[in-house]
């Protein structure tokens, strides 16, 4: 009895490291870094490209490093500056240099690491007090060109393009107008350097990183799962009576205890006239029978995102009215996703999502179905304006219909790889038929 209960103890001691183990998150190869920083300089051929870390954390979130500068990096030092030399195919990293105190209270970075240089496979790593005078060294030259970032950043929530909306919209107010971390950079630069040269890398970051690697891939594979878990979860949390939140709760536990750093975006959990509001955030309505409640959610699992949402009815079965305006919004989602393939633009969509609901005898409700957004390092990914279908792109396909005037939202999302002949839809395993989830939410007990 004594040696069985040891047994136990031993085990239960041993056992969440074995798990820890096997469970460990995918993470990226050191090659992998050094691929995409050869193929960036490939396209460009001269120059230099200068590319910026994040300055440090802000809130009471996790540090997450830039998406361009991780790209390129795999690094996570807070202030650090990548030099990328393609005429000699070098990379350089330059990181502060941190005192004792800082590396008591956060740890060291890379120049406190003596394997970093090798392991990022870098020509050098220097502090980034030299940054400047490495850069002097252009003066007099002709040829200088350096390429930096000067279109606006991306964040795991927010496009390129929100980012300078959400600018646009302080700059309403003109004591908030300010410019961006990434405006005052290049700033700085044409006042120090005002003989060079200065060009936009961004259309060359945004190509490469549209298509997704083998290795983004098995991440983005593995968050889906995780994402779908968590929105099942979320589901089967709810009830007449439940508030938002309790429903993020359930759905938030099972992204942290899979590794992903929290969800990509704040989650959306509308119920009932909520339902109807794109963005809603807020969670705090308690939820009633005879409603619907709408959840838009993802994860974040090594600086790649995933994009959900799924819509059901509060006490379990929809009404004959929700019914025929979910089916509608299904219909379309399917048939798009069954259109989705190299080659394809949006237009070519469209035309198969009408023919399909012809053929179907579906009304489609106004809804016309098309291409989604690309979804990546951001929930809303970079993307370029016609945009063709390629392999190894990631897009979410979103279709909704929105009635105010009776409480009712409605969308169906879901986040699909372009494979070599279709697609792969990575968040299949949340239901969508009526059926699938009226069985899932009959497992409910209250
Ligand atoms: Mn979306």
């Amino acid at each position: 009895m004594m040696k069985k209960a040891l047994f136990l103890t031993v085990l239960a001691c041993v056992l969440p490291a074995l798990l820890a183990q096997v469970q460990a998150p995918d993470v990226y190869s050191a090659s992998e870094f050094e691929k995409r920083r050869l193929a960036l300089m490939e396209a460009t051929g001269d120059g230099l490209i200068i590319l910026f870390a994040s300055p440090g954390n802000t809130g009471a979130g996790h540090f997450r490093q830039d998406n361009d500068f991780y790209y390129f990096t795999g690094c996570e030092d807070a202030n650090a500056i990548l030099v990328m030399v393609p005429a000699t195919r070098d990379s350089y990293l330059f990181v502060p240099q941190k005192t004792d105190r800082e590396k008591i209270m956060e740890g060291g970075n890379s120049l406190d690491d003596p394997g970093a240089r090798e392991r990022l496979r870098l020509r050098a790593i220097y502090p980034v007090s030299y940054f400047d005078e490495f850069l002097s060294r252009l003066s007099g030259r002709q040829d200088q060109v350096l390429y930096l970032r000067l279109s606006p950043e991306d964040s795991v929530g927010e496009a390129r393009s929100e980012t300078a909306l959400f600018q646009a919209r302080r700059h309403r107010n003109p004591y908030n107008a300010q410019l961006s971390l990434n405006q005052f950079r290049a700033e700085r630069f044409r006042q120090l350097y005002p003989a060079a040269q200065l060009k936009d890398i961004t259309p060359q970051i945004d190509a490469l990183r549209m298509i997704k690697t083998p290795e983004e891939i098995a991440v983005l594979r593995r968050n889906g799962r995780i994402s779908a878990e968590a929105v099942k979860k979320a589901m089967l949390a709810s009830r007449p009576g439940a508030f938002e939140y309790e429903l993020e709760a359930a759905a938030v536990e099972v992204l942290l205890k899979n590794g992903c750093r929290g969800p990509a975006y704040p989650p959306i959990i509308g119920s009932g006239p909520n339902s109807c509001i794109l963005h809603y955030e807020k969670n705090n309505r308690a939820m009633q029978a005879g409603e619907l409640v709408l959840m838009d959610f993802g994860g974040d699992l090594n600086y790649l995102t995933i994009d959900i949402t799924r819509t059901w009815p509060v006490s379990g079965k929809f009404s004959q009215e929700q019914k025929k305006i979910y089916r509608a919004v299904l219909e379309v989602q399917k048939a798009c996703i069954e259109a989705f393939k190299p080659g394809v633009t949006g237009r070519e969509v469209q035309e198969y999502v009408a023919r399909k609901m012809k053929e179907k005898g579906i009304d489609p409700l106004g809804l016309k179905g098309g291409l989604g957004h690309l979804v990546g390092m951001s929930v809303h990914d970079v993307q370029t304006a016609d945009l063709v279908l390629r392999e190894g792109m990631v897009m979410a396909i979103e279709p909704g219909l929105y009635y105010p005037e009776k409480n009712l939202g409605f969308r169906i999302e879901d986040t699909v790889l372009i494979t070599r002949e279709g697609c792969e839809v990575l968040t299949s395993d949340v239901p969508k038929e009526i059926e699938e989830i009226e069985a899932l939410l009959a497992r409910r007990k209250f």
